[in-house]
């Protein structure tokens, strides 16, 4: 097959066999995220119509009511997952808690777990700066035949069985593992295709830009600050270039292919960071790691970390090992 046509749906059938579960029920869960994808990413598009076809709270033209578009695309992806039968829970960052599928004939016999943010970055939606969608999919722990309980979503990240994200940037990708490193495709608009792009994507060993909220700086732990102060000293790699979209899943991405270190620590103001350990973090730790690049909450290893809350918080620095590495050692200090 002609390695520049190959689409997500051949490219999941291919890869199939890698898997050691290999019934085909996480590939139809992915095949179920890639069309929840296609419909968010045509409702993100036309979100600078918002005043020509109506505000969030209002109703539009067609007298249908409009939402906002994190919650949209909360309920497009939990439809998706649910209609297919396939997942025996979700949880979201738009649900307080988390969700029971029940499945074919009520019999809770789905095997997966979906953890998502479904529109991170949701703040630049309204000055059209890209936005992401996250994923994170486990194996339920309880026995198949009874609903999901807390103690299948707390699991550490090492268990994933797959993770991914979607970035809605200047073209719209799917980034996703399974366990066999990081694959990306890009959506052809015209044809609503994904096409592997990036094939077997790997963080560069070490890179040279820095993304991180400066603006808290008077906030951070001294081995932050020190860190930075290190990333714009005049040497003869340095300074590294700063970037800092306020899109999680954007920033990585750029310093995934580029080489770069992404880090929203803990602060004075907010102890254990803004970023949720199970619907952003443990995922894109995963994707890190498959990616040869190294993610941390400064310590210790993103997917060591027990859960114990479903919408914990956890301090996270992910990129390429070497930049990790270094800002670890500030941190030491
Ligand atoms: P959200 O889940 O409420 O959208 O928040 C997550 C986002 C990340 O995408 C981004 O990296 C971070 O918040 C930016 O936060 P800040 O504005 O504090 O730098
Ligand atoms: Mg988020």
């Amino acid at each position: 097959m002609n390695k520049k046509h190959i689409t997500l749906g051949e490219f999941i059938i291919d890869n199939q066999k890698h898997f050691k579960y290999s019934s085909g029920e996480l590939s139809r869960l992915i095949n179920s995220i890639r069309l929840a994808a296609k419909i968010v990413n045509h409702k993100v598009n036309k979100a600078g119509l918002v005043d020509i076809l109506g505000a969030a709270g209002e109703t539009n033209i067609q007298g249908e009511d409009q939402q906002k578009l994190d919650i949209y695309a909360n309920e497009v992806f939990k439809s998706a997952l649910i209609n297919r039968e396939i997942v025996c829970g979700i949880a979201s960052e738009e649900e307080d808690d988390f969700i029971i599928i029940q499945g074919k004939n009520n019999a809770h016999n789905n095997k997966y777990i979906v953890l998502m943010d479904p529109l991170d970055g949701s703040s630049n939606i309204d000055v059209n700066v890209s936005v992401g969608t996250i994923f994170s999919i486990y194996r339920r722990v309880t026995p198949l035949g009874m609903p999901v309980k807390k103690e299948d979503f707390l699991q550490k990240g090492s268990e994933q069985v797959a993770a991914g994200y979607i970035v809605y940037g200047t073209s719209t990708m799917l980034v996703y593992t399974a366990g066999h490193g990081v694959n990306g495709f890009t959506l052809n608009p015209a044809i609503g295709s994904f096409y592997l792009s990036h094939p077997n994507m790997q963080f560069p060993k070490t890179g040279n830009i820095f993304s991180i909220n400066e603006g808290n700086y008077a906030h951070f732990p001294q081995g932050v600050k020190n860190y930075i102060k290190y990333c714009q000293a005049e040497e003869e790699d340095r300074p590294y270039t700063f970037r800092y979209i306020g899109s999680m899943v954007s920033d990585f991405h750029r310093n995934m292919i580029r080489g770069g270190i992404y880090i929203y620590p803990s602060s004075s103001k907010a102890p254990k960071g803004k970023l949720r350990l199970l619907y952003e973090c443990n995922p894109i730790a995963f994707i890190t790691e498959q990616a040869g690049g190294k993610a941390t909450d400064g310590h210790q290893r993103i997917m060591d970390i027990q859960p114990t809350e479903l919408h914990e918080r956890v301090p996270i620095f992910c990129g390429s090992i070497k930049m990790v590495e270094k800002a670890e050692s500030f941190m030491k200090e």
